[in-house]
């Protein structure tokens, strides 16, 4: 299955991120993106570079003010006093402008560089510096592509797998966090749409996909279906992905989530990949969008599943039998070491 890369997805360098108000080392480093590179070159996948397409379907996906923040957020950053005056390389935000902050007044848009960024941004971890944008943009570009090459109808190809990052599953249509900025995979959604069909998002992330799920939410063309660490047990993103979260109006029942407890092995987690694999057999999709987290595997650091490279073959055997157009977009999954290997394992079956 060809990989879709982009050589814009290195320029983005958290270097830190602020967690509990320390700075941390950043975890979605741009080294995750050479060694995935280098292990599926090393299995024999063929590469194929990134074509640089227009806006249009990610302004379907995402609110035209984030999309204009990030695309300027480094550069007003630059230009303002924070790197001379408090020695900040990184626009990190301040100030949240919560609706219990605005409490239904009307309020503005901040005057203040160093006051925007929690407009947009709803967490302190996902750091904007120089090169995010073009990385996060890139790695549209890369899906993009991807989807192109599954939809072409002389490709060869009936899967395709972009190597996005920074990753998108986290960033919702106003809003981003999770270490994401754009929404790789709805983007992918919304071009299948495009084509008329009806697609299914299987999000294997360790993480839920809170992003995703509020893009399609209230829409019946997708389905978005969820397995992850149940957020009730204190996980990240902490107030969405309950197994009661289905969908609403148009969407009602379109949106599945199975949320597992820390400690779920291959056993358990492979029976909620099934889950998803049945519920897009019932939803009739005629494509699918595997959001691909590596970060249930057991060595991850940033979570408590105990998935092995075996189980996340299987898993990708499972999502290949449905046999429709797929397009494999790369999500979290964060243990160096072990991250090539497993992206491997998951992409055997296409
Ligand atoms: C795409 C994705 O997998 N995003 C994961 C976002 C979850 N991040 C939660 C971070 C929790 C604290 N981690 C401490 C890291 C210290 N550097
Ligand atoms: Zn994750």
């Amino acid at each position: 299955m060809p990989v879709v890369w982009s050589d814009e997805v290195l320029r983005h360098d958290p270097r830190d991120e602020v967690w509990v108000g320390v700075r941390t080392d950043g975890t979605e480093v741009p080294a995750r993106a050479t060694v995935l590179r280098e292990a599926l070159d090393a299995a024999g996948h063929p590469e194929v570079a990134a074509v640089a397409h227009p806006d249009d379907v990610l302004l379907e996906v995402h609110e035209a003010g984030l999309v204009d923040w990030l695309r300027t957020a480094w550069d007003a950053w630059e230009a303002g006093p924070y790197a001379a005056a408090v020695g900040s390389d990184r626009v990190v935000p301040y100030v949240f402008p919560t609706p219990f902050m605005t409490s239904g007044m009307p309020w503005r848009y901040p005057a203040a560089t160093h006051a925007r960024a929690g407009v947009w941004c709803y967490d302190t971890m996902t750091v904007v510096g120089p090169g995010t944008w073009e990385a996060a943009r890139g790695a549209v570009d890369a899906t993009l592509t991807a989807v192109d090459l599954v939809l072409s109808p002389t490709g060869p190809t009936r899967s395709a797998y972009a190597l996005t990052r920074p990753p998108g599953h986290h960033a919702a249509p106003a809003g981003f966090g999770g270490s994401c900025y754009l929404n790789n995979a709805a983007v992918a959604a919304q071009a299948f749409t495009h084509a008329g069909m009806r697609v299914a998002v299987l999000d294997v992330d360790a993480h839920h996909g809170n992003g995703t799920q509020a893009v399609f939410w209230e829409r019946a063309d997708v389905l978005y279906a969820s397995v992850h660490v149940d957020p009730g047990a204190g996980w990240f993103p902490h107030v969405l992905g309950y197994g009661d979260e289905r969908g609403t109006g148009a969407g009602a029942g379109a949106t599945v989530n199975v949320p597992l407890p820390p400690g779920t092995d291959d056993e358990g987690w492979l029976m909620a990949v099934r889950l998803l694999v049945e519920a897009a057999l019932r939803f009739d999709a005629d494509a699918v969008v595997l959001s691909l987290g590596l970060d249930a595997a057991a060595h991850d650091p940033e979570s408590p599943l105990e998935v092995t490279a075996d189980g996340y073959a299987r898993a990708g055997a499972l999502v290949a039998a449905l046999d429709l157009p797929t397009v494999v977009v790369q999500e979290g999954g964060y243990h160096l070491e072990t991250l090539g290997g497993l992206a491997v394992a998951a992409l055997k079956a296409f």
